[in-house]
């Protein structure tokens, strides 16, 4: 059999503008010999790649006749086995825009200053018997479609997804043929600030605009006529209107809905003119700028999956506190969204829900981590005898809930939670007869699923939410042994090197509002710059992605030329903004702390080294010797100043010798002293546990394995008490928390400056499993 058919890393695709996209499939084969595609758009056919002997069923690229925009394409793919069995299977993809113009302008409500208000925007239109059709959208913002009071798609629940919004914006294409009827239709997009102009975007420029005040859309339908006409309706001032509304969704502070607003067709509120925007002419409303003006989005086709509902988890407990408040509890720490049912209702019945990842001693909820998120849900009921509800346009973190203002008794019949994610498949999975081992690989994949909100967050709860670049690059590679999250950071990829700076340097994190505001001046942080390499890296070797690296390769060596380049050549430079972040004593003590300036140099040696590898791999081998040759010159370097008149090394931190040991750094008499300096450091200064941070931490077992210590690697893995993978497990920890004393039954909280129950970096761990 034949199954899994994917064009671009998606299954049947529409709105696809690759012109060359790479097809796969999986094979039922031993050994595939030979393999045929073809490619039809009706019954042309635009490609056979004839018959090609090769065991090859990933990255094959397209190589027929330029593909036309909003076709659809048939393909199929024959293969033959060692033993002669043939085998075929088809599926289709449809394209997108294929650079060809939008006809509908971009569109703004004529809105207030509430923030964040959640905007009706309703579009009025005839049409009739069409044999396809097509809507075409896009926000700076965020919002859900409805067409004919029918949800547009049940799948995509938070579109159009956080990119680099000053440089590229998705679009997405929904199927809306069985929605329309013969006469009038009316479409109508409920439009938030999402992660474009909500807190979010805000939050560290003092709650002012960064990208963008209000949330603007552009969409068009395109119909199809059964002779093969096409009728493309563009959202405009003709046909469209707005509606003042009170109901806010926003991404830190969650939602406050009013229910009766539920459709704006029985909003009997004022519908106003919308406006028309030009973003190389932005127009003054009311006299005041209504978004930032200096930048021209580029629309871009989605080429991840979308955020969807994955599962549901029941309460495990509801408990009634003295105050008259419920706390549900999951059971699991998660993201999502609560879902609700309001039985016997009286119009007005207003129900508050917090949402936290942890009970204080006194059963009550705690959410002091969360720091300037409200992360709420405040729902004022309806007309309806029993009501239904879950937060649109939003996400939270949460284990638990705090329920107040609920009538009558709360049940696990009433409630229950919505776990969302990028909608990606398992493809690895981990078991072993270790108890605390397979509730450590739960937590790492209850992580995995918390922060793949559409890009890779550090955590899902508190006003951060960010795709920090450190912790991504350390979980990619255990990110892509759970799940096949190719599309995933094809996308996050495209947002991070778009959003490089003028130097070269590489964010803190992707996609950054406040880069944009900075017109990327900064950045550039030891370990979490890396990222454009690292991650590109990941793609290579999990997914034989040749391309993306190639595509990506002039900006990685911008960046390591960069990086050079603040070291005057010496390769010795001191990038290091966050160190090695948390590592046991961080911000108290030193003796732990490895030195920034060794913590930039070896990165940047090893950096060297990997890119080398990547460009011997896309067959560029005179780049490649280049780089290697400065690898070595790095290496010198930090010998020179890192080693003793014996050849010992001076930084004698458990990470300061991984980084030495992971890049070989060293000459082998001197890396044979690392080793003996780390295997003590480990077992007889700190009785076999670790002491690393983020940096550090996802080197130790790797490198224990490398240099022949994997007893002491299990040793380490398997240590129950602080700190340490398993200490969390025996504090109640069903995710992996920030640092390993997020919280003790001993002393109870930590700083709740940094205190996230939903943090994966340290689940890098993970890929130690697979690979060891
Ligand atoms: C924190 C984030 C993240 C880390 C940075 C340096 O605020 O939560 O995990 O990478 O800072």
């Amino acid at each position: 059999m034949l199954t899994n058919l994917r064009v671009e890393y998606k299954t049947t695709p529409l709105g696809m503008d690759e012109p060359r996209p790479r097809f796969s499939w999986e094979t039922s084969q031993n050994r595939q010999s030979t393999y045929r595609i073809t490619v039809k758009a009706g019954d042309v056919l635009v490609w056979d790649s004839g018959e090609v002997a090769s065991p090859r069923t990933t990255q094959v690229e397209y190589e027929g006749a330029t593909l036309q925009c909003f076709t659809r394409y048939d393909w199929s793919v024959a293969t033959k086995g060692e033993d002669g069995e043939t085998l075929e299977a088809s599926s289709y993809f449809e394209t997108g825009y294929m650079g060809t113009k939008w006809t509908a302008p971009w569109i703004q409500p004529i809105t207030y200053e509430l923030r964040p208000t959640l905007t009706p925007v309703r579009t009025v239109f005839q049409c009739g018997a069409a044999a396809s059709a097509r809507l075409c959208i896009t926000a700076l913002g965020i919002f859900q479609a409805y067409l004919n009071e029918k949800r547009v798609t049940e799948e995509d629940l938070l579109p159009p997804g956080f990119t680099q919004y000053d440089k590229r914006v998705q679009y997405r294409v929904y199927d809306i043929g069985g929605l329309l009827r013969d006469g009038e239709n009316q479409l109508e997009v409920l439009l938030g600030c999402g992660w474009f102009s909500g807190n979010i975007s805000r939050i560290w420029n003092g709650f002012a605009p960064t990208w963008g005040k209000n949330p603007l859309i552009r969409a068009e339908m395109r119909l199809v006529q059964p002779d093969g006409a096409v009728e493309v309706i563009p959202v405009d001032a003709g046909n469209t209107k707005a509606c003042r509304f009170t109901d806010q969704a926003d991404i830190y502070d969650g939602t406050i809905v009013e229910a009766w607003h539920k459709f704006a067709l029985n909003n009997p509120g004022e519908w106003k003119p919308i406006q028309e925007v030009d973003f190389a002419n932005p127009p003054k409303l009311e006299g005041k700028d209504h978004l930032n003006p200096s930048f021209i989005p580029k629309i871009v086709w989605s080429c991840s999956e979308p955020v969807a509902h994955i599962r549901d988890v029941r309460p495990v407990s509801i408990t009634k506190r003295s105050n008259g408040a419920y706390i549900v509890d999951f059971g699991q720490n998660l993201v999502g969204r609560e879902r609700f049912t309001l039985r016997n209702n009286i119009q007005g019945t207003i129900v508050t829900i917090r949402h936290g990842e942890m009970l204080r001693d006194d059963g009550s909820l705690y959410y002091d981590n969360l720091r300037q998120a409200i992360a709420r849900t405040v729902y004022v009921s309806g007309t309806a005898e029993t009501e239904t509800f879950e937060p649109e346009l939003t996400f939270y973190g949460f284990r638990y809930l705090d329920v107040t203002g609920w009538p009558g008794e709360l049940t696990a019949d009433d409630i229950l939670a919505r776990v969302i994610h990028t909608d990606l498949p398992l493809t690895g999975s981990f078991s072993s007869d270790h108890k605390m081992l397979n509730q450590l690989q739960s937590n790492i994949l209850w992580g995995q699923r918390s922060n793949f909100v559409d890009i890779p967050t550090d955590c899902p709860q508190r006003d951060e939410r960010l795709g920090w670049t450190g912790d991504t690059q350390v979980f990619a590679d255990e990110a892509t042994w759970n799940m096949d999250a190719a599309a995933f950071y094809t996308k996050w990829l495209a947002d991070l090197n778009a959003g490089q700076s003028v130097n070269g340097s590489y964010a803190h994190y992707a996609p950054s509002p406040y880069n944009f505001i900075h017109a990327y001046e900064y950045d550039g942080a030891t370990g979490w710059g890396d990222a454009g390499i690292v991650c590109p890296w990941v793609m290579l070797e999990k997914y034989g992605d040749t391309r993306i690296v190639k595509k990506y390769m002039p900006q990685m060596l911008r960046w390591l030329d960069w990086e050079i380049e603040r070291s005057n050549d010496t390769y010795i430079l001191d990038v290091a903004k966050y160190q090695d972040w948390l590592y046991i004593g961080w911000q108290e003590t030193t003796e732990n702390m490895t030195p920034k300036d060794f913590i930039s140099s070896a990165y940047l040696a090893g950096m060297l080294r990997l890119t080398a590898r990547m460009l011997h791999l896309i067959g560029d081998d005179a780049e490649a010797a280049h780089r290697m040759r400065q690898y070595q010159e790095a290496r010198k370097a930090v010998q020179g100043k890192f080693l003793d008149a014996q050849g010992a090394p001076l930084v004698r931190t458990q990470t300061g010798l991984l980084m030495a040991l992971e890049w070989d750094l060293f000459e082998p008499a001197s890396a044979a002293i690392a080793a003996d300096l780390l295997v003590k450091n480990i077992r007889d200064i700190n009785d076999t546990h670790l002491t690393t941070g983020f940096l550090g931490t996802p080197l130790l077992l790797q490198v224990l394995t490398k240099i022949g210590q994997s007893d002491l690697a299990y040793d380490l893995l398997l240590q129950t008490t602080y700190p340490g993978w398993l200490y969390p497990i025996t504090q109640g920890a069903t995710t992996m928390w920030e640092r390993w004393n997020s919280y003790t039954k001993d002393k109870g909280f930590g700083n709740v400056g940094m205190n996230s129950f939903n943090h994966y970096a340290y689940g890098a761990v993970g890929a130690w499993f697979y690979r060891t």
